[in-house]
């Protein structure tokens, strides 16, 4: 499965609970976007793998959405005092301790791949974690004046500052981590999760190979819309597809994605009742498409989501 962070973890736990009561013994294997990725306070963030870990380690904070439940913030507070860091970015007691983990073993020159298999043995998550690319490639923002790290846009600016365009910092020479292109061509189906269209999969299909192996694999290629009744779940999706010239729309971005067939990326997608409107557009680009209940509102019901997006 392609994921970004929130969406794609509350997907993955509904995957796992299905996969673990119907499909024993199958492997999921979650390529993971690491453009939101930064160093901060000498410390390595990698959001959309936290978010995931924690999710399935059932020790995420569901009310924030990201980070660790009942969190502290002690160390946080003396930061600010020092003056270093980004108020607008807050490291939670915890958490912080991910973050030194992760920073000592690749300051040890483990790359993120290795240091992410690590950090997740700690928990029996039931799915395996890899990173997009092992190389640093940062999501950058394009704005009237300047050019911002995505988690700058996101958090302090709530996506609001108009996006010109969005950049992966150093992704030419980036390759896949080790694992992605085999879990990729090995694969009995491969999922996108419904996850930022622009800054979660499509930073991951950014990167050099990824799209080649999407396109090779004999596994079905299976979205999930992010879009329900032309508005985003949660988050600033809007405000990035916005940037890119795409309708915020389930039809829109499974045109955007684009029909495999046609050199694009899916076989088939899967939007809720809601857009059952948009059916027969999304078929006629290709593309095999059926309206099933999208929301995931608790284990149960993206367990179903699971069930359905593995069934189109
Ligand atoms: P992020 O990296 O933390 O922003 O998370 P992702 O990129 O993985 O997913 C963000 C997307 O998840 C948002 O655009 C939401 O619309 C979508 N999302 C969140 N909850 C749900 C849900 O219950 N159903 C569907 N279909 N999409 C959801
Ligand atoms: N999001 C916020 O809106 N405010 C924060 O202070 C914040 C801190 C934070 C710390 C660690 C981490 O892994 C994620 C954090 N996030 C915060 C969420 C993060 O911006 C999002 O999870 C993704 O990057 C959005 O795709
Ligand atoms: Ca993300």
């Amino acid at each position: 499965m392609l994921s970004g962070g929130v969406g794609g973890a509350r997907f993955l736990r509904g995957l796992r609970e299905h996969v673990r009561s119907n499909l024993p013994g199958s492997q999921i294997n979650a390529i993971v976007n690491t453009g939101d990725d930064m160093w901060l306070t000498g410390l390595r963030i990698a959001p959309d793998l936290d978010s995931i870990m924690y999710t399935l380690a059932g020790e995420n904070d569901e009310t924030r959405g990201w980070g660790r439940v009942g969190e502290t913030e002690r160390v946080s507070g003396e930061l600010r005092a020092y003056g270093v860091g980004w108020p607008w970015f807050t490291l939670g007691d915890l958490d912080i301790g991910t973050h030194i983990t992760r920073s000592h073993l690749l300051r040890e020159g483990q790359p993120l791949s290795a240091v992410t298999d690590h950090i997740t043995a700690r928990w029996d998550l039931g799915v395996r974690l890899v990173p997009a690319t092992d190389q640093e490639v940062e999501t950058h923002v394009l704005v009237e004046g300047g050019e911002l790290h995505f988690q700058e846009w996101w958090t302090r600016h709530r996506a609001s500052l108009p996006a010109l365009g969005f950049v992966q910092r150093g992704v030419e020479t980036a390759t896949p981590a080790p694992g992605v292109l085999e879990a990729i061509a090995e694969a009995d189906v491969v999922l996108v999760a419904p996850s930022n269209p622009v800054v979660s999969i499509g930073t991951i299909l950014g990167i050099p190979g990824i799209r080649a192996a999407l396109a090779a694999t004999s596994a079905r290629v299976v979205g999930v819309s992010p879009i329900i009744a032309g508005s985003v779940v949660r988050g600033m999706a809007d405000a990035c597809l916005a940037a890119i010239g795409v309708e915020t729309s389930a039809e829109a971005v499974a045109l955007h994605y684009g029909a495999r067939s046609a050199g694009g990326l899916l076989d088939a997608w899967l939007v809720d009742n809601a857009d059952a409107a948009a059916l027969p557009t999304i078929e006629a680009a290709g593309i095999t498409a059926c309206a099933v209940p999208l929301w995931m509102r608790d284990p149960g019901t993206s367990a179903r989501l699971a069930a359905d997006a593995l069934a189109v």
